[in-house]
């Protein structure tokens, strides 16, 4: 089992993550997971703090000498801004008689976010005490820990891979996995395969901010040379397709997950979106299919194929020209509160998901391999797929 934990107040001191179950001998190093950091904090249409931000896990425990031990991995993320806001976040109480101080109550709740269910469950009277830990900054911390997931999972060939589908309205142009070029999704502006629609997303963007407002849009999260079987058919809890869709949906601003196409699929016979399994030519490779509309999972397991889920971001709740709110004391009508913030948080988006999706997979492989060292993992990974094959061939 791999469990992680993250803490941390957007504005505060920084972000904490603490991954625990990774097994001991797993090279590891703070530029690796730098990297994905990197890769979050890119994107058309984000606000002005990722001009401050430059974010950077550094490893307090869990690894020695560039390998892990397999004890807790614990890291800790800066927040550059904590400098401007050092105040209004301090631990301890601060009294300032500035009516314009940053610390002051917020009390115009904005239609959409944390603020109104989070102000009555925890009985605030502060909307900051809600939207600082509600905040998207806590993502930085999913990336930290799922960079250390992406890491273990490429020692087995796994790789997690993820672009934009679409923004606002305007859609990439549909293409297999296996065609895109996935450097040049790196190198887009909205992490889009399609530079065509990239072009126009990024007007769609421009036109959003413009008009003070945001956008949304959807994602597709692949994780390619994904075994089969891993995640479980016996209990709800443990089925793969559930598990994902769980922690995609977690992700700030998501509204809906589909594994593989999903929603497109339900309007057609059964006889034209199962995948049909190809007579095993290659005892290397078994089990092959033509298509992969299940999206790589059958059964609550990953079928063999590429598992590929896709989310969809709502625009989100924070805009320049807010929606009329009310205020949290008096219940009358304002304008909603305005805190600086993006028009579009859709590119970083798939960089998100990937993480997530190698949390899930890193722990449903841990269950199913799981060994203390890297070493006895591996052992058991092959053993296994030694095992995967037509019967009469394998056993
Ligand atoms: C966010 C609001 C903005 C975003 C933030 C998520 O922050 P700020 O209020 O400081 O301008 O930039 O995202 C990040 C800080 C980040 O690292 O992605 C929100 O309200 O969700």
């Amino acid at each position: 089992m791999v469990r992680w934990f993250t803490a941390g107040e957007s504005h505060g001191e920084g972000l904490i993550i603490i991954v625990e179950g990774i097994p001991a001998g797993l090279p590891l190093g703070e530029e690796y997971i730098a990297t994905h950091l990197a890769r979050r904090q890119k994107g058309y249409g984000r606000g002005g703090r990722m001009l401050i931000e430059q974010d950077h896990a550094h490893i307090m425990s869990g690894v020695r000498h560039g390998q892990t031990l397999g004890s807790p991995i614990g890291m800790t993320l800066e927040n550059k801004d904590w400098a401007n806001w050092r105040e209004a976040m301090a631990v301890e109480p601060v009294d300032n008689p500035d009516p314009d101080w940053k610390g002051r109550r917020i009390t115009r709740i904005r239609p959409g976010h944390a603020d109104l269910p989070g102000a009555m469950k925890y009985g605030f009277d502060d909307v900051r005490n809600v939207l600082e830990r509600a905040s998207a900054r806590e993502t930085a911390a999913r990336v930290a820990a799922g960079a250390v997931a992406m890491r273990l999972l490429e020692e087995f060939g796994i790789r997690m891979r993820s672009h934009v589908i679409s923004i606002g309205g305007v859609f990439a142009s549909p293409q297999e996995a296996d065609t895109i070029d996935w450097q040049a999704v790196e190198d887009s502006p909205v992490r889009c395969a399609d530079p065509e629609a990239a072009e126009r997303m990024v007007a769609e963007i421009d036109a959003a901010k413009e008009a003070g407002d945001t956008t949304g849009g959807t994602v597709e999260v692949i994780a390619e040379n994904v075994p089969i079987g891993l995640g479980s058919h016996v209990h709800w809890d443990r089925k793969i397709d559930g598990r994902v869709a769980q922690a995609l949906m977690s992700i700030n601003a998501v509204k809906a997950v589909s594994i593989g196409p999903g929603w497109d699929i339900v309007n057609q016979r059964g006889s034209q979106v199962q995948d049909v399994i190809e007579p095993v030519t290659d005892p290397d490779h078994p089990w092959q299919r033509k298509t992969n509309r299940m999206g790589g999972t059958e059964g609550g397991m990953t079928d063999g194929m590429p598992l590929v889920a896709r989310f969809a971001i709502k625009p989100i709740a924070t805009m320049t020209n807010p929606l009329p709110s009310v205020d949290l004391d008096t219940g009358e009508i304002v304008q909603a509160h305005y805190e600086r913030s993006d028009v579009c948080q859709v590119p970083p988006a798939g960089v998100i998901g990937e993480a997530m999706v190698a949390l899930v997979l890193v722990d449903a492989f841990m269950e199913k391999f799981g060994g203390d060292s890297v070493q006895e993992t591996r052992r058991n990974y092959e053993g296994y797929l030694k095992t995967v094959g037509p019967r009469k061939l394998y056993q």
